[in-house]
């Protein structure tokens, strides 16, 4: 496929196993997975035509690794970013000392007053380098990359998580562990 396409279709995938699986009638279960083949049937309903094969090759080449298939590779799910409700079961695990987030100038007042928020998602998202935060940040305007004392956040309990494809993820970043880089 062409790169072009791996996009086009990511961006697809995206929107219907994180936020909007009812637009092409799925369901995603509890953890977010649903069969291939009811995923492949029901794009082909709603003008994507796409093979198992195909989708093998955007969940291999897709840039950040953003689905994946189950064991037995009959089902696929998003590893994050969701905003309907699903329970991705990934264990708690000890994050480094700092993380990174990339953001823009013009939340930051809010930030720092009430602490980094999921917004829309489940999780806030957090990178262990500041070059993606600060990719992450420039999909908005000129990226503010905030610096995260995770360590420190996870000794007064608050719990982290590492998605699949290497996001950290933690409910609410309160405004003491943040710093600006
Ligand atoms: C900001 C993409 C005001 C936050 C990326 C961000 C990432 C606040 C925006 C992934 C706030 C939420 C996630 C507060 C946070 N007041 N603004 N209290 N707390 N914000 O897209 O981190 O391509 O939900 O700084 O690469 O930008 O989708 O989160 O600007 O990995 O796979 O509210 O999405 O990955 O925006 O990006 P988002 P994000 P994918």
């Amino acid at each position: 496929m062409k790169d072009n396409d791996i996009v086009r279709v990511s961006k697809r995938l995206a929107l219907h196993l994180r936020h909007a699986p009812e637009r092409i009638g799925i369901r995603l279960d509890d953890n977010g997975w649903v069969e291939v083949s009811t995923l492949l049937a029901a794009l082909g309903r709603h003008g994507l035509a796409l093979t198992r094969e195909q989708l093998a090759e955007v969940v291999e080449r897709n840039d950040k690794r953003r689905f994946s298939f189950d064991d037995t590779g009959t089902r696929i799910r998003a590893s994050q970013g969701h905003s309907v409700a699903v329970d991705l079961g990934l264990p708690t695990a000890t994050p480094p000392p700092l993380l990174y987030h990339g953001t823009v100038e013009r939340f930051l007042p809010a930030i720092l007053r009430e602490g980094l928020r999921p917004q829309r998602r489940h999780d806030v998202h957090l990178s262990a380098a500041p070059a993606t935060a600060a990719s992450v940040g420039a999909r908005r305007g000129t990226p503010v990359i905030l610096e995260v004392g995770a360590r420190a956040m996870a000794a007064d309990g608050h719990e982290f998580r590492l998605s699949a494809n290497g996001v950290w993820l933690t409910r609410h970043v309160p405004p003491r562990f943040l710093r600006r880089m």
